[in-house]
């Protein structure tokens, strides 16, 4: 196969993927995402140790080690196309040789969970509680750039279209599955098992109107009303189904778990946001080293 041309694999003057600023040995093959750079050390401050630290832009890196695991925790700023970047350069740096710019024979999965921040869409799914997405619903079009036929759940995606009476201008919304494999790591009757939607923008894209009148004013009411064999969308954030997407194209193994800090359905938000997110950390952290 040819080379990877410089153009389109960029790399630091000193050999590291271009945003992120990392080289293939500053990274553990158990990594958490999260949206903001400054949650990176809220998870790290409970390491035995720091092994390597970096950042560029919002991307911010740690690694570590917590109870003989090694763990890189790593913030992507906010969105799917932020996911675009983060996905592949992850992924460039364990399955592309960065000297010979060939993909390796041999490829690496890594294990991907982001700790999110999320508004539910369902009066049941109370403030300060965690949702896991079984599912990630894309209204962000940014993997319909790729060939995503194999690994949507395309019955899903019409129902969704077909109850919500979505327009299609927009683009075509997406459903990804989690890892199973994660799922089951993760899961207990603490965390609720959700079906994200991921926005492409935080106003209109989820249905807020402060000045600017909306497409849909009633897409809120819609989404919340959407039911699929009895699932229905618990919660509405901007990354999961992007994070779903581009592992279950790469080969990674991908969960997204999200402290729950706004009730859209009944206009509340939590008391105290950093203690839901901090608990979701707890949690995550016990369960990846029990
Ligand atoms: C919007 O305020 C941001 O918060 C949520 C959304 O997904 C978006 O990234 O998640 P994080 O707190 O993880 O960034």
């Amino acid at each position: 196969m040819s080379e990877i041309k410089s153009s389109e694999l960029i790399l630091n003057p000193d050999g590291s993927v271009y945003h992120l600023n990392l080289k293939p040995e500053h990274i553990a093959h158990d990594i958490i995402f999260v949206g903001d750079q400054n949650r990176v050390e809220k998870i790290t401050k409970f390491f035995d140790s720091v092994e390597f630290s970096t950042q560029k832009r919002e991307f911010k890196t740690q690694t570590g080690t917590l109870k003989g695991k090694r763990i890189t925790v790593m913030s992507t700023g906010i969105g799917p196309d932020n996911i675009d970047i983060v996905m592949n350069e992850l992924d460039a740096l364990v399955n592309i040789d960065l000297e010979t710019r060939q993909p390796k024979e041999t490829l690496t999965k890594l294990n991907i969970i982001r700790i999110g921040t999320s508004g539910s869409l369902q009066a049941d799914i109370p403030v300060d509680s965690f949702v896991m997405s079984k599912y990630g619903l894309g209204l962000d079009n940014m993997l319909r750039s790729y060939l995503i036929d194999d690994i949507s759940e395309k019955d899903i995606e019409e129902v969704f279209i077909s109850q919500t009476n979505w327009d299609l201008r927009k683009g075509r919304p997406y459903v990804v599955a989690c890892s199973e494999k994660l799922e089951k790591f993760i899961e207990s009757d603490q965390i609720h098992k959700g079906f994200t939607g991921t926005a492409g923008g935080f106003y209109g894209p989820q249905g807020r109107v402060l000045r600017l009148n909306i497409q849909d004013e009633n897409l809120n009411s819609k989404m919340d009303a959407f039911n699929f064999n009895g699932t229905q969308m618990t919660n509405l954030e901007m990354e999961t189904a992007a994070i779903y997407g581009l592992g279950k194209l790469l080969g990674h193994e991908t969960l997204s778990l999200n402290a729950i800090i706004a009730n859209r359905a009944n206009g509340t938000f939590s008391s105290d946001p950093y203690k839901a997110v901090d608990e979701l950390i707890a949690y995550t952290l016990k369960k990846l080293t029990e």
